[in-house]
């Protein structure tokens, strides 16, 4: 049976392996498993709370319409919670469009009536998950359903499962420019990215396809449209990740990286009937 769906869980099993599957709550439309083989690709904490009360520590989170903390800079999502309430919000399954794809839809009168009042705009969101025999393909649509325009942005929050962060370095991002969470300071690199601390940096205007590797064995490949066109990186290391209640064990940043394709540079403005798609395709090499 290529797509199960549970109460609250859709998963996509492949037709030629029935040992490679992608599993996705309806809570935020998050990916909480990928697994290739039988190899879990994507790191999920051991405490994620999978209820819909809070984003999944892990997996795929969805975030729209705005990355990052509240900013009073930006009146239209400056009450939303960090990172939008895509992730916060029960998703409809719409159903599967072939033997391996799976679509979910988001709009206004799914959302919790706080999440109106804090971004009172008409939309259509469908996300659609399609999983190839190495690759997952996340496509996210949306749609200004209102009478006025409104702005955005938007990113995958993906959690990569990794052997050991010390070991692993994030390539494509060389000569990019990126702005540091931590120092508050804007530098370009000519290295690839690696990990001794947690790391915290926002890629601006970043190259379709980055990867992801150890000890120069490659791990993912990551290939992105021309509108994912930054990319954030993240690990967490010891301090954090400790200060996470959510997050489990505590020396599970050793095993994870975050690299999130996004259109996180300006905000995204849609006028009334305008679409836009972001896709991304995330392919396990090793
Ligand atoms: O991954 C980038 C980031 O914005 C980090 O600054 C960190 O806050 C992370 O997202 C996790 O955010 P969350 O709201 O899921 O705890």
């Amino acid at each position: 049976m290529p797509i199960s769906a549970s109460e609250n869980t859709v998963t996509i099993t492949h037709q030629s392996n029935s040992n490679t599957s992608v599993s996705i709550s309806l809570f935020g439309a998050t990916t909480l498993s990928w697994k290739v083989n039988g190899e879990e690709k994507l790191w999920l904490s051991e405490k994620a709370i999978l209820d819909g009360t809070k984003a999944v520590r892990g997996g795929i989170p969805i975030v729209f319409p705005r990355f990052g903390p509240p900013n009073p800079d930006h009146a239209a999502t400056k009450a939303l919670p960090q990172h939008g309430f895509a992730r916060n919000s029960k998703w409809e399954f719409l159903g599967q469009v072939d033997p391996h794809s799976a679509q979910f839809g988001l709009s206004p009168d799914q959302l919790t009536s706080d999440f109106e009042k804090q971004w009172p705009f008409q939309f259509k969101a469908i996300l659609t998950f399609t999983l190839k025999e190495t690759s997952l393909d996340l496509k996210f649509e949306v749609e200004n359903d209102d009478t006025k325009p409104w702005d955005f942005t938007f990113l995958c929050h993906t959690y990569f499962k990794i052997p050991e962060i010390s070991k692993v370095e994030v390539d494509g991002l060389q000569k990019v420019t990126y702005y540091d969470q931590l120092t508050k300071k804007s530098e370009v690199r000519d290295s690839t990215v690696t990990f001794d601390q947690e790391l915290d940096q926002i890629y601006y205007d970043v190259p379709s396809q980055l990867r992801i590797k150890s000890e120069n064995t490659k791990l993912f490949k990551i290939q992105t449209n021309s509108n994912l066109s930054d990319a954030v990186v993240w690990n967490p290391w010891i301090e954090k990740s400790g200060s996470m209640a959510d997050f489990a064990p505590h020396d599970g940043y050793k095993n994870m990286v975050c690299v999130e394709s996004g259109h996180v540079k300006k905000f995204e403005t849609l006028l009334p009937k305008e679409k836009w798609t972001a896709s991304v395709e995330y392919t396990a090499e090793n």
